[in-house]
């Protein structure tokens, strides 16, 4: 991974003002704001801009029906998405509004570049235009006669206006694209753009007559017009930076990248780099374009209506959990469709789980047998070489994930990793370890590693749950701003005072809530804290294979006190597995017996012995007993 700082600047769309933040919205600024964190992270200097578009038909016909006037209204509502993204935790550079001066200046200026270089003209349009999109369409376009997104009927209108000659430009566009294949990313709207670009190119409308709208900005040669709603907001990218020749232009404009949905690919595939190319100025270097989420399959916008509050789910669940779930669940580029239940399913499995109880049993085990002042280690065994093996392999995976904006395979990196920690603690055993006094180095330097690994997971998951990784972090004593080259694991060399940190994320249960903090399965390997939340859900539980076993050999394992290696026989297949049950069980005894295993964990290596599979045993103080069955029933059978 490059630590070298790099220039990073970051646009999400101008979100019309027509009407309050929604998923959708909440989406595209919430993964901007991580991949804004996440370059952070890395040492780049970033520049991250969001913001409202607020001028045209549709902002002028929401105020009227609202009684307000249009700057009104505009003020309301641009109000209400920064709020929201606030208390959303999204920290934006900048946020510009098209209604501000600063933003007028500028789409005024490039107008008259374009003006004077020859790229407009006066003539007259006839055309089908639909007010909802507030453009014009052909006749191809149309489905059935009707606007595509809005499923009306568009108007036909003829009237004179200003045309952008677009059209000259389709040539060097295709070139263009065809030479960079990640101008446009993912590759479907690519294709897309290059579908599209496979028809001429025709002019482009960029007025609307005053007699016909007043809400927008009088073009600077000709004051009886003012200009079409999307000429306008594409500009605000340039206008935010303080427009061509200003510093802030300079410097971050080169590094230029886009997000945005798949519904406004054309204007910023087509339009906004003919329109930079004709006023002169470089072209941005990606657009990165992701799907539609959909609710119950229907498609969620504004104009139909069908919208969820992005606050009030984020509020309920928390707004880590809600953040995560948007990347964890989306592909990027793809449609996904957003329900409640997957959204818990998510926590529970994900974040109550794998990474609460990880970040509660390492941090229990380290505070109770962790030795601050003891000696660590020498030469590291090979078991926490492979974690430090597994965490380089997630950091490299995320960081080619996150070049990529696939922020669902940059989650999966990281949770495979969480996973090997979470494994590594169950073949480790650090509560076996800590009863035994000659294995006092080995135990701290397995809480050395797991106090290494929780730094690092603090580290690199800042950017996707920004509050539980500051809570990680500062739980393991790392109180140093995050920087993602902090974040190798093996740089820790003595405990370093740990804090207990349990309910990270507290389980929801069926009626959607959360329990207060995790409590601990009373169990053999469980007393000394390893434990994890004590309510699993009916399909956790169908998870695990319990079945019948009939013993066929048993031995002690070499060097061990503790440990026995039985082979089982599971109806035709036969298994070797490690039990715990040699102080009481005698190996010859065991022989031909039924008892019940766990069949479906992952193996494990006990001793140099692989173990695939668990028996089941209840113990209470000195006591422990195999649980055998009251009836006979042929080995395999399941145990339900
Ligand atoms: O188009 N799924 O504004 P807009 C995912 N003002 N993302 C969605 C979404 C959904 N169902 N619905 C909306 C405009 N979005 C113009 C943009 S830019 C110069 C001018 C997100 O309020 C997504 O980012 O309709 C989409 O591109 C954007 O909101 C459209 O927001």
């Amino acid at each position: 991974m490059t630590t070298s700082p790099r220039t990073f600047y970051l646009t999400t769309p101008i979100y019309y003002v027509n009407a309050v933040p929604h998923l959708g919205h909440a989406y595209t600024t919430l993964i901007a704001d991580t991949m804004c964190r996440y370059r952070r992270l890395a040492g780049d200097r970033v520049h991250f801009l969001t913001g409202t578009d607020e001028h045209g038909d549709k902002i002028a016909q929401a105020a009227a029906a609202a009684g307000e006037t249009p700057q009104a209204y505009a003020d309301r509502i641009s109000a209400v998405f920064r709020e929201t993204w606030r208390r959303l935790g999204i920290g934006n550079d900048d946020f510009i509004r098209t209604t501000e001066p600063r933003h007028k200046a500028v789409v005024q200026a490039v107008l008259q570049r374009l003006h004077d270089a020859g790229e407009v003209y006066f003539g007259e349009y006839g055309g089908h235009y639909c007010f909802g999109c507030e453009r014009f369409y052909t006749e191809k376009e149309l489905v059935d006669g009707k606007c595509p997104d809005h499923q009306t009927p568009p108007t036909f209108i003829k009237e004179q206006n200003y045309f952008f000659r677009m059209s000259r430009h389709q040539d060097w566009l295709v070139k263009h694209i065809a030479e960079h294949p990640d101008f446009i990313r993912p590759e479907r709207y690519r294709n897309e753009v290059l579908a599209f670009l496979r028809e001429p190119l025709e002019d482009l409308c960029i007025s609307r007559p005053r007699s016909r709208l007043q809400w927008g900005i009088p073009l600077p040669f000709d004051e009886n017009f003012v200009t079409y709603v999307w000429f306008d907001a594409l500009i605000n990218y340039v206008s935010a930076l303080g427009g061509p020749g200003a510093e802030r232009f300079d410097t971050f404009w080169p590094h230029a990248q886009h997000l945005i949905a798949k519904d406004i690919l054309k204007p910023h595939g087509i339009y906004w780099p003919t329109m930079l190319k004709a006023a002169g100025l470089p072209l941005y270097r990606h657009l990165n374009v992701h799907g539609y989420w959909s609710l119950g399959g229907g498609k969620m916008s504004k104009s139909i209506g069908n919208v969820v509050e992005a606050l009030a789910l984020a509020d309920k669940y928390g707004h880590d959990a809600f953040r995560y779930f948007l990347m964890r669940e989306m592909t990027f580029g793809l449609d996904a469709n957003f329900s409640e239940e997957a959204l818990v399913t998510r926590f529970n499995a994900d974040l109550a789980n794998d990474l609460g109880n990880l970040v509660a049993r390492a941090t229990t085990l380290i505070v109770n047998f962790g030795d601050p002042t003891g000696d660590t280690r020498e030469a590291l065994p090979s078991e926490d070489q492979q974690v430090h093996m597994a965490f380089a392999e997630a950091t490299h995976a995320l960081g080619l994930a996150m070049e990529e904006f696939a922020f669902q395979r940059a989650l999966a990196a990281i949770w495979e990793f969480i996973g090997t920690v979470n494994r590594y603690i169950d073949a480790r055993a650090p509560w076996v370890l800590a009863k035994d006094p000659t294995k006092d180095k080995r135990l701290q330097s397995v809480l050395v590693t797991l106090a290494d690994a929780l730094c690092c997971l603090g580290i690199v998951l800042d950017p996707f749950l920004p509050t539980a990784a500051a809570r990680i972090r500062q739980a393991v004593g790392h109180t140093a701003p995050p920087r993602l080259e902090a974040a190798v694991l093996g740089r820790l060399h003595a405990i370093p005072k740990v804090e207990k940190l349990s309910g990270l994320f507290p389980r929801i249960d069926a009626k959607g809530e959360q329990r207060s903090g995790a409590t601990m399965l009373k169990g053999a390997s469980d007393q000394e804290g390893a434990g994890r939340s004590s309510r699993i859900s009916i399909e956790e539980f169908r998870r695990v294979d319990l079945r019948v076993a009939e013993v066929v050999a048993a031995e002690k394992v070499e060097k061990s006190k503790r440990l026995l290696k039985v082979t089982v026989r599971l109806g035709a297949e036969s298994r070797t597995l490690v039990a715990g049950i040699a102080e009481h069980y005698d190996p010859a005894s065991l022989v031909g017996r039924k008892v019940v295993v766990v069949a479906n964990l992952e193996p494990a290596t006990l001793m140099g012995v692989e173990s695939d599979g668990m028996i089941l045993a209840a113990s209470e103080g000195n006591t422990l007993t195999l649980i055998v069955l009251d009836r006979d029933l042929p080995a395999g059978a399941k145990v339900k």
